[in-house]
C-alpha cells in the first residue's frame, strides 16, 4: 500500500497539527484492515538483502512497498576467540556470533538461501522466529555440508526476531553460537535515532574452566546441566569492550537490538548509568517506559531506547550479576562529549565497574599465554600480563601502587610477609587469608576473599608483577608451582581442645 503511506507522510507535513495527525493516523490504519490482502504483493525486481556482522545493523528501509528480498546466509564452522588466549570452535550464521543481522519489511516475500560450506563437518538448518509455518522454516532448510537449500516465506508480523539452528542435538547447535536476528520493520519504518547497535547474548558450556588457556570443547553435561563456563554478549569476552566498545556522543539517541539465544539462560538486560526511555519487551509492539532492567528469554529479544546524556563508559550487562564480573556478559557504550554537570557530577566510573576490562585491552595477557604455549614465556611478558590483570583483580584493595590503605589492606610494596615467601603468596592468593596479621609492623586483622577463580597462568603472572615491582625484590613465579600449590589440599584448621 505504498499509496497509503505516501498520503500519511504527505499529511503529518503539510496539515497543521492535530487535523494532520489524525487524518495521518486514519491513513495508517487503512492498511491494517487491507493487510494481508493481494495488495501487498511484492512490488518490482528482488532486491539482495544488506546483511550485517554484530554490532552493527544494516541501514533503515526507505522502501515505501513490499518486495521480493533475497537473503543469503552461508554457515562457517571456524574457531575463534571466546576469551584472552581461549579459542572454541563457533557454528555461525554468516561467520559471526550472533550470526548477521537481517532487515526486512513487514509485507516483504523473503527467498531464504541457506548455504553449509563443503568444508564444515555438520548439516545445518534455520528456524525463524519471524516465519509463519511449521518449524519457522526448519524442515525446508536442513543443509548438509557442500550443500544449499531454499524456502520463501512472507514476514507477516513485524518486530525483532531471533533465528537459529534447529538441527539435532539442537542445544548443541544454539550453544555453539548458532543464532542471529531478523527484523521486520512496520511499513512506516522505525523512527530515526542516531546509532543503531546489535547485541546478543548467549551462554556456552567448555570442558576447561573460566579463561583456561588454549582451544577449549564443548563440554554436552555441563550444557544439560545449565552450568555456563561463560555468559557472553556478542561471543566472545571483549567482543564489546575497549576498542570495540560500542560508540556515542553525548545528547544522541540509541536503539539497541538486544537478543537472547541461550540455549538455556533468560537475560536481566541492564546498561548501568542509562535508563531505557522505551523498551519493545519481547520484541513485541507495545513499548514500556522508564525502563531499568529488562528481561530477555532464551529466544527472544527486544529493543531498547535511551538518549545519552552524560559521557563516560556505561557497561551493559546480564543484573546476574555474577554472569558479568565472572562469566564475561560485560559490553561497554563509550559517550564522548562535554560534561553535563546539571544532570551528573561525578567522576567516570570506569575503576569501579570495569574490572580488568577498564583498559583498553588485556593484549598483554594473551601475549603471555601464546608464549607460554610455545614454551618461550619471559619474564617480561609475565610482568606485563600480571600488570593488566593487577589492575582489574587486586588494585581496588591494595591500590594500583601496591601501597595498601593504612589499617585495612597491608601493602605489597616491600611488605616483609611477601620477601622470600613466594609460597606464602600463592597460598594466600589462592585460600584467601582471615585473622591477625603482621606486615612491616603494622597489624591487619581483616579478611582477604580467596582469589581462586583465578587460573594457574593469572596467579603466576600475577604474582611476578607484584614480585617485580614498587622496589620489590625481583623473582618468578612459574604456573607449573601455582598448580602444584592449588592441588595439595589446604592446611586443616588447628584441632580444638
Ligand atoms: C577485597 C580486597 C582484597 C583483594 C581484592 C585482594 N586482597 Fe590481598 N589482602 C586483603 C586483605 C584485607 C589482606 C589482609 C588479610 C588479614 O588481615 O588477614 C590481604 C593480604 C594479602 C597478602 C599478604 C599480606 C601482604 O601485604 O603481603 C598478599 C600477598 C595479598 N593480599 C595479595 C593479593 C593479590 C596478589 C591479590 C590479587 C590477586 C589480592 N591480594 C587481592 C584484601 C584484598
Ligand atoms: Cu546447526
Amino acid at each position: 500500500m505504498p499509496w497509503l503511506e505516501s498520503l500519511y507522510g504527505l499529511c503529518r507535513r503539510l496539515l497543521p497539527q492535530p487535523v494532520g495527525a489524525v487524518i495521518a493516523w486514519l491513513a495508517l490504519l487503512l492498511p491494517v484492515v487491507a493487510a494481508a490482502g493481494p495488495a501487498d504483493a511484492p512490488i518490482g525486481p528482488p532486491i539482495r538483502a544488506v546483511l550485517t556482522a554484530p554490532p552493527n545493523v544494516p541501514p533503515p528501509l526507505t522502501r515505501r512497498h513490499a518486495a521480493r528480498v533475497i537473503v543469503e546466509l552461508e554457515v562457517l564452522e571456524k574457531e575463534m576467540p571466546i576469551s584472552e588466549g581461549v579459542s572454541y570452535t563457533f557454528w555461525t550464521f554468516g561467520g559471526s556470533v550472533p550470526g548477521s543481522f537481517i532487515r526486512v519489511r513487514q509485507g516483504d516475500t523473503v527467498e531464504f538461501h541457506l548455504k553449509n560450506h563443503p568444508g564444515n563437518k555438520m548439516p545445518h538448518n534455520i528456524d525463524l522466529h519471524g516465519v509463519t509455518g511449521p518449524g519457522g522454516g526448519a524442515a525446508s532448510s536442513f543443509t548438509a555440508p557442500g550443500h544449499a537449500s531454499q524456502f520463501s516465506f512472507k514476514a507477516l508480523n513485524e518486530g525483532i526476531y531471533v533465528y537459529h539452528c534447529a538441527t539435532a542435538p539442537v542445544g548443541m547447535h544454539v550453544a555453539n553460537g548458532m543464532y542471529g536476528l531478523i527484523l521486520v520493520e512496520p511499513p512506516q519504518g522505525l523512527p530515526k535515532v542516531d546509532h543503531e547497535y546489535y547485541v546478543m547474548q548467549g551462554d556456552f558450556y567448555t570442558t576447561g574452566r573460566y579463561r583456561e588457556k588454549g582451544a577449549q570443547g564443548f563440554d554436552m553435561e555441563r550444557a544439560i546441566d545449565e552450568r555456563p563456563t561463560y555468559v557472553l554478549f556478542n561471543g566472545a569476552e571483549g567482543a564489546l569492550t575497549g576498542e570495540r566498545a560500542l560508540q556515542a556522543k553525548v545528547n544522541q539517541t540509541v536503539r539497541l537490538f538486544v537478543g537472547n539465544g541461550g540455549p538455556n539462560l533468560v537475560s536481566s538486560f541492564h546498561v548501568i548509568g542509562a535508563i531505557f526511555e522505551s523498551v519493545r519487551f519481547e520484541g513485541g509492539s507495545r513499548a514500556q517506559t522508564n525502563v531499568q532492567t529488562t528481561l530477555i528469554p532464551a529466544g527472544g529479544a527486544a529493543i531498547a531506547e535511551f538518549r545519552t546524556r552524560v559521557p563516560g563508559s556505561y557497561v551493559l550487562v546480564d543484573h546476574s550479576i555474577f554472569r558479568a564480573f565472572n562469566k564475561g556478559a560485560l559490553a561497554i557504550l563509550k559517550v564522548d562529549g562535554p560534561p553535563n554537570l546539571a544532570v551528573y557530577s561525578g567522576k567516570e566510573l570506569d575503576s569501579v565497574y570495569l574490572g580488568d576490562r577498564a583498559g583498553p585491552n588485556l593484549g598483554a595477557v594473551s601475549r603471555a599465554s601464546q608464549a607460554q604455549a610455545q614454551g618461550s614465556l619471559t619474564l617480561e611478558d609475565q610482568v606485563q600480563a600480571g600488570q593488566q590483570l593487577f589492575a582489574g583483580t587486586c588494585s581496588v584493595c591494595h591500590q594500583a601502587n601496591g601501597a595498601g590503605l593504612a589499617g585495612v589492606f597491608p601493602p605489597l610494596a616491600k611488605s616483609d610477609y611477601l620477601v622470600g615467601e613466594p609460597r606464602r603468596a600463592i597460598t594466600t592468593v589462592l585460600n584467601g587469608l582471615s585473622g591477625k596479621l603482621s606486615v612491616n609492623g603494622q597489624e591487619y586483622q581483616s579478611v582477604m576473599p580467596p582469589m581462586n577463580q583465578l587460573n594457574d597462568d593469572e596467579v603466576a603472572n600475577i604474582l611476578t608483577y607484584v614480585y617485580n615491582s614498587w622496589g620489590n625484590p625481583g623473582g618468578r613465579i612459574l604456573a607449573e608451582t601455582v598448580r602444584q600449590i592449588r592441588a595439595t589440599p589446604a592446611p586443616a584448621a588447628a584441632p580444638t581442645h
